[in-house]
């Protein structure tokens, strides 16, 4: 009987951690979750990536892009308070992204009121390409286009170091493996960023 009781004791305990792996895992779908106000009312709003469809795993190819991914299609989903304000149905321009989770970088880009923010894909083994999206105060998230690709050091998480200078333009910094470190500003036309200066800022000894 004791035994018997003990068995019970052991499954009850059981149960609850079972259900709290079962949390985790739904939560491991989550690449990014982070916090800005993009209503500007004065109450935080919640930004996540989320994996929409696809797998998270451990690609062991030998190549640039190996490690440990969720890989597939990433939706946008902001809540306020815990209510959904809006589950974006257009996916980002991203293929994959490496563990582990990451907070996002807000910023006005390109000066027109509404918060934006960045994310990096592959794009080479010495690179990744910046995707600019701006979130409007209802929750709709939608990317802001390029003339050309504005990229980032592999140095950088999953989202770059984009700076706002606040007119419009900002500048970002890549390593190229023949020049060095490259500063580039781009300005916003209305319509799409493009490309206005670039300059050397570091020598070869920069490369990575
Ligand atoms: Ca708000
Ligand atoms: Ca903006």
């Amino acid at each position: 009987m004791k035994i018997f009781i003990a068995v019970l004791l052991l499954l009850c305990l059981a149960i609850p951690a079972y259900a709290e792996d079962e949390g985790v895992d739904a939560r491991g779908d989550i690449v990014s979750s982070s916090h800005y106000d993009i209503d500007g009312d004065g109450e935080l709003e919640r930004v996540d990536i989320y994996l929409a469809s696809g797998r998270r795993y451990v690609d062991d190819t030998d190549w640039c892009g190996k490690g440990e991914k969720w890989e597939g299609e990433f939706h946008v989903r902001i809540t306020d308070n815990k209510k959904l304000l809006r589950d974006n149905p257009e996916p980002l321009h991203v293929e994959f992204f490496w563990l582990p989770a990451f907070e996002l970088r807000f910023a006005d880009y390109n000066s027109d009121g509404n918060v934006d923010f960045n994310v990096t894909g592959y794009s080479g083994c010495n690179l990744r390409e910046v995707y600019l999206y701006t979130i409007y105060p209802g929750g709709r998230v939608e990317r802001l286009d390029v003339d050309g690709d504005i990229l980032a050091s592999t140095s950088e998480s999953s989202t770059g170091i984009v700076n706002a200078l606040g007119d419009g333009c900002l500048t970002t910094q890549h390593t190229d493996d023949e020049q060095g470190v490259v500063q580039e500003t781009w300005c916003w036309n209305s319509s799409m960023f493009f490309l206005k200066d670039t300059i050397l800022v570091g020598g070869e000894e920069g490369v990575e």
